[in-house]
């Protein structure tokens, strides 16, 4: 299916994944409505797609977490923009990589309020219009966090399975709509993800793909555009995608 001219609504598109799937839709001509929290280098990056493709994009400032803001904001959207085609819901982070005895609390506050009740926030504000087309497609970026627990990472892992879980609940209550619901979901990419962990430590974010070549946000947007680009009749539940090196959540062959 071509995804030329088709609105494409991707949340933290500033970095890593969200950016890689920027630049992929407008490859293939699919006009953006990009977001972020960081307003300059959302704007910044969609003048240079546009300039680079020729597609429109319409940039805009969004914390995912505050219910207020993800809804003006989808309401707010300028009337060309209203008829959204295809929900990327990335915008995520990890804090903290710890013992969950010797965690921050803070940190579980900041994973739940952005991958997850972020998540819901957006998709509930976009589907009110997909449901009113019959017609839609909700693609959310997972993890295999969210299909295994590794140590030191029980509410990270558990955000991803909170994912897994609405992706798959979504897709039934969504199935009388010609709507399809999709998650793709990576192991290790290096992005910034780990920087945002590790907040700021630039060696322990490193050390995470020691020894082995890590997926990029550019292979994960490969699987988007593929997934985005079935046949109406085909919707691609769940991809999981990992380095090749990398065969489980915890199992790394380093060289
Ligand atoms: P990056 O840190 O590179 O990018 C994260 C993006 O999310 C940024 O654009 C950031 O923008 C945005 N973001 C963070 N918090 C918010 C918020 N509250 N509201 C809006 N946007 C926000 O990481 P990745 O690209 O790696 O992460 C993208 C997604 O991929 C996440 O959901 C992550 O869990 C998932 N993932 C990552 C993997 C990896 O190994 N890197 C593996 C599997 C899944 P800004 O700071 O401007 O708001
Ligand atoms: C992000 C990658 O390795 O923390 O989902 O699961 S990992």
């Amino acid at each position: 299916m071509s995804l030329k001219n088709k609105i494409v609504f991707i949340t933290g598109a500033t970095s890593g994944i969200g950016k890689s799937c920027a630049y992929a839709f407008a490859r293939e001509g699919s006009n953006l409505i990009i977001s972020a929290r960081r307003q300059e280098l959302i704007e910044k990056i969609a003048g240079d797609i546009e300039q680079k493709y020729g597609v429109k994009v319409y940039a805009g400032k969004l914390d995912v977490r505050n219910r207020n803001e993800v809804k003006n904001f989808v309401e707010r959207l300028p009337e060309e923009w209203q008829k959204i085609d295809i929900l990327i819901n990335n915008a995520g982070l990890a804090k903290g990589l710890n013992k969950f005895y010797e965690d921050d609390p803070d940190n579980w506050d900041i994973m739940i309020d952005t991958n997850v009740k972020g998540l819901l926030y957006v998709t509930h504000e976009v589907l009110k219009g997909m449901i009113e087309r019959q017609s839609g497609h909700i693609i959310n970026i997972g993890s295999i966090a969210g299909h295994e627990a590794y140590p030191k990472g029980a509410v990270y892992c558990a955000t991803k399975h909170a994912v897994d879980a609405i992706t798959k609940s979504l897709r039934i209550d969504t199935i009388d709509k010609n709507i399809r619901v999709s998650t793709i979901d990576p192991g290790l990419v290096e992005t910034n993800f780990s920087r945002v962990r590790f907040d700021g430590d630039e060696e322990k974010a490193k050390n995470v793909y020691k020894g082995i070549e890590p997926l990029t946000g550019d292979d994960v947007a490969d699987a988007v555009i593929f997934c985005a680009s079935r046949p109406p009749h085909v919707n691609i539940a769940q991809i999981t995608l990992l380095a090749s090196k990398q065969a489980s959540a915890t199992i790394v062959h380093r060289e």
